[in-house]
């Protein structure tokens, strides 16, 4: 469905969708014979993520005019998202990332997205569009600035327009080290930070983005994150939950929700992100909005594949309930 008005939109964001081909079986991925296709993408799992919780969200970026693509466009199509800004390059494939399924551990993955259609996402794509501008909030990672110098002006272009128009923008740090050196990573992602109003990332990203020392805490990574210039800094810790400080300067520490069992950790940040967002434009608070991110991490964490976790928002709730209070077996 094509959006008419820019203003139906309450969340924009762009970057690359890929095809993910996953292993099957928890086997290394040299053994794997079988493998089975999802979508994926840090920005299109938060997409989805968002929709899935009724928010009304427009993804910008490329595809491939082949099979991958098409696959994409449909699947972002089908769970709502608006694709209408999502264009079919001829001049250069689909991306694909080929991974192993682990519950513990990191996994190997391999790109194959060198020179694919959504690295050649530029400032075309967002030059113009008035999505940038009147989406309540924006929402970009540190992944596309990796993949090519007009994807990286792609980027910088859609933060400047959606900060001058006074919307919330936030930047989930994701380094991906397969693309780029910690040493080209840093200073651009420290640039956008300073532009951003919400920052996110994992422990280890928010201490290397952040400049603090290696023993620091999660506390001390989510000032550093804010000391960069954003209101809020976020350090996301997987099992041992999230810390947040706000525009106050307030630290906030929530725990997780506990999982018997990990399916695929994959994912697991943008399902976080997506209801970290959602619960903002709800206008609920930090910790809240925390607590809701964490529920949704985990519910990603608990499904094969990046987005087949991802919580409607009754889901979500059930879950939350489900936590604290005595609620039917039905229900759980
Ligand atoms: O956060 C999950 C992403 O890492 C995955 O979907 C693929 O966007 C991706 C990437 O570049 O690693």
């Amino acid at each position: 469905m094509a959006i008419q008005e820019p203003g139906d939109v309450d969340v924009v964001t762009l970057g690359e969708c890929l095809v993910s081909l996953v292993a099957d079986s928890t086997v290394p991925l040299a053994s794997a014979d079988h493998l089975t296709r999802f979508i994926a993408g840090a920005e299109a799992n938060v997409a989805v993520g968002l929709s899935r919780q009724g928010k009304r969200v427009a993804f910008v970026g490329r595809v491939g005019a082949d099979g991958f693509g098409r696959a994409i466009l449909r699947g972002l199509r089908g769970e709502g998202v608006d694709v209408s800004r999502l264009s079919t390059d001829p001049g250069a494939p689909t991306g694909v990332m080929v991974r192993e399924l682990r519950g513990l551990g990191p996994s190997e993955v391999i790109y194959l997205r060198r020179g694919s259609a959504g690295s050649r996402l530029s400032p075309e794509d967002v030059a113009g569009d008035e999505v940038f501008t009147r989406a309540r909030w924006l929402h970009a990672t540190g992944i596309t600035p990796a993949l090519s110098g007009s994807a990286a002006e792609a980027i910088d272009l859609a933060i400047d327009r959606a900060h001058a128009a006074g919307r919330t923008v936030s930047l989930d740090l994701n380094l991906r080290r397969k693309l780029w050196t910690d040493e080209q990573a840093v200073p651009v992602l420290r640039e956008l930070c300073s532009h951003a109003d919400v920052v996110l990332g994992s422990f280890d990203e928010a201490r290397l983005v952040a400049g603090v020392a290696a023993d620091s805490s999660p506390e001390d990574a989510a000032r550093g994150l804010r000391a960069l210039g954003p209101s809020v800094g976020i350090v996301k810790l997987g099992e041992d939950g999230a810390v947040g400080v706000g525009p106050d300067g307030a630290v906030i520490s929530r725990p997780a929700l506990s999982l018997s069992h990990v399916a695929d950790p994959v994912g697991a940040g943008d399902g976080f992100c997506a209801a970290f967002i959602a619960a903002r434009l709800d206008g609920l608070d930090i910790a809240t909005s925390l607590d809701r991110a964490n529920a949704a991490g985990a519910s990603v964490v608990a499904a094969i594949g990046d987005m087949t976790g991802l919580p409607t928002t009754d889901e979500l709730d059930r879950l939350l309930a489900a936590r604290t209070a005595d609620v039917p077996d039905t229900l759980r």
